[in-house]
């Protein structure tokens, strides 16, 4: 089996990481606008080092951006050149509630992202929505202090009911989180937590996911409801974890590694926790706050399919002398595979071998909704980027889809590339990072024209979209 013929070929972004004009249209703060660039940003993203409003002598990428909110025009007409079916985006919820527990929705942000969406329409492309990309209105994490209060589950509720009913017939795919496993290493990003000294990590990890996990059901169960056209997805940071060796301790780590992942999607898509996760909580002394109502909940309201981005495989080793450190795509090495300018290793039949594991596991359609590789381009003599390393780096990518597709039998709803346009990276802050099909002219302290152009690789994939793979 081929393709199928509605395949939706495409690309993804964020909001935080493309729209800038943080203030405008009636925005409230977010998390994400006060995450800076340089050093200090992973220990921000992590909840360990509390910053919650702008400091003096840092630079704050998101607060511009690409400025896709004052260039979505010019953006969605080059998607459309290219030839993509649909645009995974988000939704800044600030834009949407800018407190977050307002009774009312701005309006002002309700009808950019209408114009948005229509404008999408226009070239025939289907929207595909994020309700949330690692942002949080400000005001939830200083009167609430995020996705520990159970609070936040309700103002989600208003949030979703507004979007499914402002939108409906102009959206039918949704994500409830993005990388909703993220929360358990980049805290504030994932649940707008930032760690109280001495803090039991443990349980506040685990409160807020529950939280999100409940808030995902009720969106898929309002979402559903709201209108039955519509098809609402979990999303997961995959990439599975490879034994380091046969060693039986090394499988053994890799599969605990893989559960701390899975285990997200287990209860979204199987619609209760998986008895390992359990024993986990019960070993730490955590008592799962769960209502009888949230175990129905979640039991009748399992996603339509299975989202996920891929970037990479990871390895998992019982030898604590080989455990990597710091941000969570640097594990331990892997031996047999090259790495990007930014450390993360490429493995195309990686991508088969988790497609594999996630359709055994689950039995739903699946979308990757990103991969990519991030790198830096330098123009050459006429101004032009030649980026023959990404387009070998996407060849090589989907060809390990397709026979994921044609050889294994997954059923595939689409694929979208992290970043079609250059974007601030989340994990770093700059812009250098590129992934994109198209160019954006600015740099790691905001300086550029923000002029748009093609690269190389852009009609590569209008090839490949053309003719589907
Ligand atoms: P950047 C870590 C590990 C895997 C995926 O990442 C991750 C992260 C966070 O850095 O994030 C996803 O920009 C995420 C996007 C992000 C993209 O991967 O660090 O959903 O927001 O931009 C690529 O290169």
């Amino acid at each position: 089996m081929p393709l199928r013929k509605d395949f939706l070929w495409g690309g993804a972004t964020a909001a935080n990481q493309c729209e800038g004009a943080y203030n405008e249209g009636g925005r409230g703060l977010a998390n994400v606008d006060v995450i800076p660039h340089g050093s200090e940003r992973w220990a921000v993203v992590s909840g360990n080092r509390r910053m919650l409003d702008f400091e003096e002598g840092y630079y704050y990428p998101a607060k511009q951006a690409i400025d896709f909110y004052h260039h979505y025009k010019e953006d969605i007409r080059l998607f459309g050149e290219m030839g993509f079916k649909t645009y995974r985006m988000s939704i800044a919820w600030s834009r949407i509630y800018p407190q977050g527990d307002e009774e009312q929705p701005n309006e002002e942000g309700l009808r950019f992202y209408e114009e948005v969406f229509r404008e999408c329409h226009r070239y025939g492309i289907e929207p595909l929505v994020t309700i949330t990309h690692f942002d949080c209105p400000m005001h939830l994490i200083k009167a609430y202090g995020g996705w520990r209060n159970p609070k936040l589950v309700t103002f989600y509720k208003r949030l979703v009911t507004t979007l499914f009913t402002r939108y409906k017939g102009l959206v039918h795919y949704w994500l409830t989180f993005n990388e909703i496993n993220v929360l358990l290493h980049g805290s504030i990003m994932g649940a707008g937590i930032c760690f109280e000294p001495d803090e039991d990590r443990f349980k506040t990890l685990y409160t807020a996911a529950h939280h999100e996990l409940v808030a995902s059901a009720w969106a898929v169960k309002i979402g559903h409801e709201i209108d039955p056209e519509n098809k609402l997805g979990c999303m997961l940071a995959a990439g599975s974890y490879y034994p380091y060796s046969c060693k039986p301790e090394d499988v053994f780590a890799a599969q605990q590694e893989n559960h701390k992942n899975y285990f997200f999607i287990d209860v979204q898509s199987r619609g209760a926790y998986p008895a390992y996760a359990l024993k986990e909580f019960e070993r730490h002394h955590f008592e799962l706050p769960m209502s009888e109502e949230e175990k129905k909940l979640l039991k009748e309201n399992t996603v339509d399919f299975i989202s996920f981005s891929y970037y990479s495989s990871r390895v998992a080793s019982s030898d604590p002398q080989l455990q990597g450190e710091g941000n969570m795509m640097k594990g331990v090495k892997n031996p047999y595979l090259e790495a990007s300018q930014w450390g993360w290793q490429i493995d195309p039949l990686g991508l088969r071998i988790t497609m594999n594991e996630l359709y055994d596991r689950y039995q739903k359609p699946l979308f990757i909704v990103e991969n990519g590789l991030g790198a830096v381009d330098v123009p050459d003599e006429n101004g032009e980027i030649q980026d023959d390393y990404r387009i070998e780096y996407l060849r090589a990518h989907i060809q390990a889809m397709k026979e994921a597709v044609e050889q294994d039998g997954i059923d595939l709803l689409g694929y979208t590339t992290w970043g079609p346009i250059d974007l601030v990276s989340a994990g770093t802050g700059e812009m250098s990072k590129r992934y994109g099909f198209i160019y954006v002219d600015r740099d790691d302290f905001g300086q550029g024209t923000l002029q748009r152009f093609k690269k190389k690789s852009f009609a590569w994939y209008k090839k490949v979209i053309a003719s589907n793979g």
